[in-house]
């Protein structure tokens, strides 16, 4: 039973451990449904504490038995743990307690999948395993005896002994609790060895369900670069002699980095040509190197408490980025991290969830696992980089790593590192990670005498909860453009600090075209009065690739804009720009792709709102339509040469270069087929051998109109494999007329393939739904309704999945009031079922009260 009303935790009301642990010694008893947990656990008073309150985390747990020094004691029993009395000096905890993971739906704690135990305790779940002071602060040696049947019996560290049904794990590395792990069943593993630069053999072993083995090359790759970047690069080397890579298929998120023992969604670590695309192998490649980059920033250095998370998440994202940008396209990495940014955390920061990037309050942490504490917290060290120059960024990076390996820290410590490594005044950029919302920046110049100058000003809007803003610091990096394309200002980075600032910019012999956030050097909206004119001038002349791209995007978006309001007819200048842009082969492929994808729906929904227009999602959808077609028209001759052009003969890879030809070949596809009805792309889906190409085509069918036939063929040919499955129930509900998409959502919540009990099956259908914002949002309602009515079926067995997906809500302020309306009458029917969650409580009240 959870508590009836939960409680608000606050960042300010943090104190320190009572008990700190010096060593864990814990025994697992497999069995579905009564697992014992036998814990012996070694306290000692906490001299940086007061109290000598010593309470223990645990939830649905059953006590068997306790001990102190070995006396049978009888502690305090709540639902959210227990008390005890113990000594003012050092002492023994013994306990015993039962689980039934096979009861555990939650997929938090020790569950079971597909008849494999597996734990997620992050951030909150090992308190479901047994009674602990389940918080990062607390840090110890762990040493885990496992007693089972399951051929394969793994948990973190190094193994000690292994017999017949039971296997012994030491973990040396002082650790929280989140970053326990545990993983018991029938598994192979596809293993490799590496030596680390100062001569430790690693064996690393990517473990999977027998039948998957064929599927581990590529992450094993992908773990082995990983490993070698952060030690060429931040000079951080793996501490253990095994490195365990887990796949499990039901997972409420991407990945887990347990230390020694990472557990993957297996949609993230599992990739082979025929079953994945392009984006799946890159997306495989970003998240084991993701999590294996974590040993370092988050395990070695953790987390002093809950409200930190942006310390280890932030940083770790920055690092993968940095990692991809680097074994692939640096700009293409940039441009595709500010779509994500824009889509998912602008959305977020300008709704009723935005928060802090170190948020100051909390009911379920769970639901702070968010775009602004992953990808705008990555934004901030971004700045911060930038500011501080390559060569202070990595001596302050040495200096924390030297300072604080095997601390629990804060953002106060981070920021520390900096101002000690640099001399720098941190305490404005500070405002950062305590201030919610995106900034606007808004641009003028002017031009005398040879010297040109920007004006900047810069105004976050009220969030909740904070309604006066004070202005951030802006690295703001430009480069100026001559009359003849040629840049007669290479880039500078301005800092910007008060609200209103300029800089001046002298000795030039003609008015300069300025490139003004150049890399998306900050993470805010730039709002400046320009014309097409300047826009194809830029796309046709800029040296910094992401504001190419940006000029592009401008000149598309401010077309379909009129469009949408203005009934304006496509923009001839775009289409123009467009056409030179993509027949430049000096161009790389894979940013001409990018170029020519457009604003998506909800990018212009939220852009109409921001003008002070309601969007109207159909017309969105209408316009996106007939821009499309009217480029496929205007593309007409280029679109089948580059088709053909970048058709990749090669045997399959997943590297960059191949997937920059198909995708640009791909997008060609899609302009062919609003001409030629689908024949290019049947011949298209008959023809591939990997999945990229198929499912180009399939998408292109389906969009079509044409894809029936396509869409039992690949049923047929896919069916056993739970993936590539995941995927045909998405397609057809992402490219669902908007008028049908919740009527094909909710037939495919019959089909048979459909559970509620996986969390990826789950957001592939229900999820889907949202990704197609005229279905979703369609005048019936219907979109809202289905919506609703499996988050309420879903959340008695899994919460966590259930708030995330909420999110789907929170853009309704945006709509007219007859959606208004609707979505509000399925909030508040999400909120009226019965024994609701804390977790879609809070998310669900936060989405309501704007
Ligand atoms: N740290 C985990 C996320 C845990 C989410 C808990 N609800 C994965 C990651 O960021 O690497
Ligand atoms: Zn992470």
């Amino acid at each position: 039973m959870k508590d009836a009303s939960p409680q608000t935790i606050y960042l300010s009301d943090y104190t320190p451990p009572a008990y700190l642990v010096e060593s864990v010694y814990l025994t697992f008893r497999l069995s579905p449904k009564n697992t014992r947990v036998i814990s012996k656990i070694r306290f000692t008073p906490n001299p940086a504490s007061q109290s000598r309150n010593f309470f223990l985390h645990g939830e649905n747990l059953r006590l068997i038995s306790a001990r102190v020094d070995g006396q049978a004691v009888t502690p305090d029993v709540t639902d959210t743990g227990l008390s005890c009395a113990v000594p003012d000096a050092p002492f023994t905890w013994e306990c015993e307690v039962e689980i039934a993971p096979e009861d555990n739906t939650a997929l938090e704690g020790l569950y079971m999948s597909n008849g494999m135990y597996c734990t997620q305790c992050e951030a909150e779940g090992f308190r479901k395993i047994t009674y602990y002071p389940d918080r990062p602060d607390v840090m110890g040696v762990f040493t885990v005896r496992i007693e089972g049947e399951e051929p394969i019996l793994l948990s973190n560290g190094n193994l000690v002994t292994k017999g017949n049904g039971f296997a012994e794990w030491h973990d040396p590395w002082p650790k929280p609790a989140y970053l326990f792990a545990l993983v018991a069943g029938d598994l192979v593993n596809h293993p490799d060895r590496f030596t680390t630069r100062s001569g430790r053999d690693v064996e690393l072993n990517i473990w999977v369900r027998p039948g998957d083995e064929e599927k581990c090359a590529f992450g094993m790759e992908a773990l082995k670069k990983s490993m070698a970047w952060d030690e060429e690069t931040y000079g951080r080397e793996y501490d253990l002699d095994v490195f365990n890579i887990v796949a499990v298929d039901d997972f409420n998120m991407g990945a887990m980095e347990n230390k020694g023992l990472n557990i993957f969604n297996s949609s993230c670590v599992l990739a082979s040509p025929e079953t994945s695309t392009d984006a799946n192998f890159e997306r495989v490649e970003a998240i084991i190197a993701h999590e294996y980059f974590h040993n370092w920033t988050g395990n070695r250095i953790t987390c002093r408490d809950w409200f930190q998370l942006c310390l280890k998440e932030g940083l770790t994202v920055f690092r993968d980025a940095e990692f991809t940008a680097d074994m692939r396209s640096a700009p293409v990495k940039r441009i595709s991290d500010v779509l994500a940014l824009r889509a998912r955390q602008f959305r977020e920061d300008n709704g009723p969830l935005a928060h802090p990037v170190r948020p100051e309050s909390f009911v379920e942490i769970n639901n702070f696992y968010t775009a602004t504490v992953y990808e705008k917290g990555a934004e901030v060290i971004g700045m911060l980089k930038r500011l501080v120059g390559d060569a202070a960024y990595s001596e302050a990076l040495d200096l924390y790593f030297d300072r604080h390996d095997g601390q629990a820290c804060t953002i106060e410590d981070w920021l520390k590192v900096f101002e000690d490594a640099t001399g720098r005044d941190l305490s404005q950029f500070k405002g950062w990670y305590s201030q919610a919302g995106t900034p606007r920046l808004r641009v003028t110049d002017d031009f005398k005498d040879g010297t040109y100058t920007l004006n900047f000003e810069q105004e976050t809007p009220p969030t909740p909860g904070q309604d006066d803003k004070a202005p951030q610091v802006l690295p703001i990096a430009v480069g100026l453009l001559g009359p003849n394309g040629d840049e007669v200002v290479e880039t500078t980075v301005l800092e910007m600090t008060a609200a209103k600032q300029s800089f001046a910019f002298e000795g030039l012999s003609a008015r300069p075209t300025p490139s003004i956030l150049r890399e998306f050097s900050a993470p805010v909206i730039l709002e400046r009065e320009t014309d097409n004119a300047e826009r194809a001038f830029l796309l046709a002349h800029d040296t910094d690739p992401f504001n190419k791209w940006e000029a592009g995007r401008a000149l598309a978006r401010e077309g379909l804009i009129d469009m949408i309001t203005e009934g304006a007819a496509p923009d001839g200048a775009y289409l123009e720009a467009a056409l030179t842009m993509a027949r430049d082969d000096t161009l790389d492929p894979a940013f001409r792709a990018l170029a020519l994808g457009l604003p998506s729906q909800d990018e212009l929904a939220q852009t109409l709102h921001e003008r002070g227009h309601t969007p109207d999602p159909q017309a969105v959808w209408e316009a996106l339509e007939t821009l499309r077609h009217a480029r496929a028209e205007h593309f007409q001759d280029l679109a089948p040469r580059l088709y053909a052009q970048y058709q990749v003969t090669a045997p399959y890879a997943p590297d960059a270069e191949q997937s920059g030809a198909r995708a640009l070949a791909n997008s060609a596809l899609g302009m062919i087929t609003r001409l030629d009805g689908g024949s290019q792309a049947q011949r298209q889906y008959g023809s591939a051998d990997n999945m990229t190409q198929q499912l180009a085509a399939f998408s292109n069918l389906l969009q079509s109109g044409k894809g029936q036939e396509a869409t039992s063929r690949f049923y047929d040919q896919w069916q056993n494999d739970r993936l590539v499955i995941d995927k045909w129930f998405m397609l057809q509900i992402v490219h669902a007329a908007p008028d049908q998409a919740a009527a094909t959502a909710e037939a495919l919540t019959k089909h048979p393939d459909f559970t509620i009990r996986n969390p990826n099956r789950f957001r592939a259908t229900l999820g889907a739904l949202a990704m197609n914002p005229a279905g979703f949002h369609n005048a019936s309602g219907e979109g809202y309704r289905v919506l609703a009515d499996w988050l309420i079926a879903l959340d008695p067995l899994n919460p966590q999945t259930t708030a995330r997906m909420c999110s789907a809500f929170e853009t309704w302020k945006r709509y007219d009031s007859t959606r208004q309306d609707l979505i509000t009458k399925q909030l508040d029917r999400i909120l009226a079922a019965p024994g609701l969650s804390p977790d879609t409580t809070e998310m669900v009240s936060r989405i309501r009260s704007a």
